[in-house]
C-alpha cells in the first residue's frame, strides 16, 4: 500500500449495518476496515464486470421488499412488464405480514439483464436485492 495511490472518502450507514461490517471484519480476521471494504469492492467489480458484456446469461433476481411501502409493488410490475420478454418466470412468496420474497428467472443478453436488476433492486422500498448469474448451459460443455 505504500507506493500506491490512496483515496479517502465518508460514507454514511444506518448504525445498525456498521455494527454489523464490525462483526463481519473481526471474523474474517480483517485487521483494518479499509482493508475489508476494498476487498467487498474488488469482489464487486469482478461480478459487475461479468454483468455487462453481450453474451447470453441464464440467472435469478431475488428481492425482498415490504408490499405496504407505497408504489413498491406496482413501480416492480411496471419495470416487469417492460421487460418481459427476458423474465421467464416469476415466483413471489409472503415472507410474513410484511414482507415479501421474489424471485424472477431470466434469460437474454448481460447487459440488459443486468441493467433490469438494477432497476428492480433499486426501487424505493426493495430492502435487498440480488441478480446472480449463471450459464445459459449452451456453450458449457460437460
Ligand atoms: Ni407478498
Amino acid at each position: 500500500m505504500k507506493d500506491e495511490l490512496v483515496s479517502r472518502f465518508t460514507v454514511s450507514i444506518p448504525s445498525q449495518l456498521m455494527r454489523q461490517l464490525e462483526r463481519m471484519r473481526k471474523e474474517k480476521g480483517y485487521a483494518s476496515r479499509s482493508q475489508e471494504i476494498a476487498d467487498m469492492i474488488r469482489d464487486e467489480w469482478i461480478a459487475h464486470s461479468q454483468k455487462t458484456g453481450n453474451e447470453e446469461i441464464a440467472g435469478t433476481i431475488t428481492l425482498v421488499y415490504d408490499h405496504h411501502k407505497q408504489n413498491v409493488q406496482a413501480t416492480l410490475t411496471d419495470i416487469q412488464h417492460d421487460h418481459h420478454e427476458v423474465i421467464l418466470s416469476t415466483m413471489h412468496v409472503h415472507l410474513d405480514h410484511h414482507n415479501c420474497l421474489e424471485v424472477l428467472a431470466v434469460k437474454g443478453k448481460a447487459s440488459s439483464i443486468k441493467s433490469i436488476a438494477d432497476q428492480l433492486i433499486a426501487a424505493k422500498g426493495v430492502k435487498h436485492g440480488k441478480l446472480t448469474v449463471t450459464t445459459t448451459g449452451k456453450d458449457m460443455p460437460l
